[in-house]
């Protein structure tokens, strides 16, 4: 989003060939485009916003990208160096506001440092533990002629883990008798489903996956188990308390998943592996046996090199079968007929519509993943196919980066579930997506609320609602026919395939399309123990 104090970069990239930009609408929804680039890509997703507030706009996707350790530059506008103490128009110390959700948040105040400065924000962006790096640049130093050519940062290093700690923990996995797996975000960012499957195929552990870590094993992979916490199910809540070797690959039961309730994390009797990239992430959220500091890819890698030619035992009698009968009590949820409709009947459908490597993005809420669980109904096929929020759990977030998945793979369908309070939030992203045709499905999931919050009134406040239900509502799909989008409201349940396969061809011209589905405040099993639960830890 350009304004005055930025406008030499916006001439320099409207002479300089190979540079595409792309206008949002809303500074936030940059921020979370280019978030969500990094995650479909591992590169870091460039921001480019004027000074005071078109920085500011991009804190909320900024400090998502931090919590969920998403690489990811901001290039700031900034007063310039000369007036810096008079008080000028839109400067305010943005590095010190961003200091502490960026990796480094920097004033560049020479012309001859900047291009340093750019390799050097790249390398900290995309190394170690990935996150934002701001960089706040004077308008004076951007119309100053500098000299040299620019050396772009080196590839990312992979880093492997002590020889002894592999031995360590394959040694504790060969003698598991029930091995667990727990993909997250980090198996994610350094593209380990290969070999994360392939562990888990010669220990025959079963794995489960967070919800940054969807994908790093398919969803219909005979050992895929489901998800935790909040995304749990029957039958991965079983695995977690029955296993006795836990191996958690960059991921860290994190408290929006898990509630760290004791049935949600390992068993005290298990023995808890934690892989991490970052040496200060072991440990941190639950206790753990054996902390590992390394890159996943590179761990699992060493892993697999030890057990070659290793013969485990059987994964658990009862998986498949256990699986099967999950399988069964969605499929009866996915064929409710009930009015107004049943969201896993949705979430099913839109499965059946769209291609098995549709992008999946998902926003905050009962309805779209959390309590209610509506996530865990959504198979993902593959990595890197997910736009989702971190455990900063930012409302709009998914909805607003989902147009991205279109300029990452514009061969691709993607589809968003969100929730209608999420997208009120965000919905002037549609005018965007309409001029770069960006043929993207919003799914919202509208139950006239903001669910998640008013299942907290409801079950622990004695039923006081209190601004958590509304009372009017635009016409969402008004809202998105006048900005360029297709559009329907769904009422019944034969409406839902028709209107989904319509969002899909109107896609396939180009189109982004908004279905606003009337869903009931249907909340699944485990829905009030999830949401009860919260309170009492936090009130206690
Ligand atoms: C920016 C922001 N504000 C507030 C919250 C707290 N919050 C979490 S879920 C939620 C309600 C979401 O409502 P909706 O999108 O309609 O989803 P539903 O729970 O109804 O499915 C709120 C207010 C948040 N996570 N993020
Ligand atoms: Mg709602």
């Amino acid at each position: 989003m350009p304004g005055g104090h930025v406008l030499p970069i916006y001439d320099g990239i409207y002479l300089t060939e190979g540079i595409t930009s792309v206008l949002a609408r809303h500074e936030h929804h940059a921020a979370a485009m280019a978030a969500g680039w990094a995650q479909l890509t591992g590169e870091p997703g460039v921001v480019l916003v004027t000074a005071g507030p078109g920085v500011t706009n991009t804190l909320t996707a900024v400090a998502e990208a931090f919590v969920g350790a998403l690489p990811l530059v901001i290039l700031g506008g900034r007063g310039a160096t000369a007036t810096a103490l008079r008080g000028a128009s839109q400067e305010i110390p943005t590095d010190r506001i961003f200091a502490p959700v960026t990796k480094s948040a920097l004033r560049v105040d020479r012309a001859d440092l900047l291009m340093a400065a750019l390799r050097q924000a790249f390398a900290t962006a995309r190394g170690g533990r990935p996150g934002p790096v701001l960089l706040d640049l004077p308008r004076d130093i951007l119309i100053q002629d500098i000299d040299g050519d620019y050396r772009p940062a080196g590839p990312r290093q992979r880093v492997a883990a002590e020889s002894e700690r592999v031995g360590r923990a394959v040694a504790a996995l060969r003698s598991a008798r029930r091995p667990l797996i727990v993909a997250g975000g980090g198996a994610q960012a350094s593209d380990a489903s290969a070999p994360v499957t392939a562990l888990a195929e010669i220990l025959r552990a079963p794995v489960l996956t967070s919800l940054s870590g969807r994908g790093v094993i398919a969803d219909d992979h005979p050992l895929a188990a489901g998800g935790l916490g909040a995304h749990s199910t029957s039958v991965s809540r079983q695995l977690l308390r029955q296993a006795d070797v836990i191996l958690g690959l960059g991921f860290r039961f994190e408290e929006m998943e898990t509630n760290w309730s004791v049935n949600a994390v390992p068993p005290q009797s298990a023995t808890y592996i934690q892989v991490d990239i970052d040496p200060a992430e072991p440990g941190r959220s639950v206790p753990v046996t054996m902390a590992v500091v390394a890159d996943i890819r590179a761990f699992t890698e060493q892993c697999l090199a030890l057990l070659a030619g290793h013969r485990a035992a059987s994964p658990p009698a009862t998986l498949t079968h256990d699986l099967v009968g999950l399988e069964e009590s969605i499929a009866a949820m996915a064929s409710s007929a009930e009015v107004p409709l049943h969201p896993v009947r949705v979430i099913r459908a839109a499965r059946e519509v769209f291609p098995r490597d549709t992008i999946l993005g998902v926003d905050v809420g009962a309805l779209a993943q959390h309590i209610a669980g509506a996530f865990p109904y959504f198979p993902v096929f593959g990595p890197r196919s997910t736009i989702v929020p971190s455990s900063f759990y930012g409302m709009g977030f998914a909805a607003a980066a989902i147009p991205a998945a279109r300029f990452v793979h514009p061969e691709r369908h993607a589809l968003c579930f969100v929730g209608d309070g999420s997208f009120q939030m965000v919905m002037n992203v549609l005018p965007m997506a309409a001029q770069y045709r960006l043929g993207v499905t919003w799914c919202v999931l509208n139950d006239q609320a903001l669910g998640s919050i008013w299942d907290q009134q409801h079950l622990v406040y004695g039923d006081r609602i209190l601004d958590t239900a509304f009372s009017y509502q635009p016409d969402l799909a008004g809202v998105a026919t006048a900005s360029g989008c297709h559009a329907a409201v769904v009422e019944k349940p034969d409406g839902i395939l028709p209107a989904l396969a319509a969002a899909r061809a109107a896609n396939e011209r180009g189109v982004p399309a908004v279905l606003d589905f009337r869903v009931a405040r249907v909340r699944l099993t485990g829905t009030q123990e999830h949401a009860a639960g919260t309170y009492v830890q936090h009130d206690s």
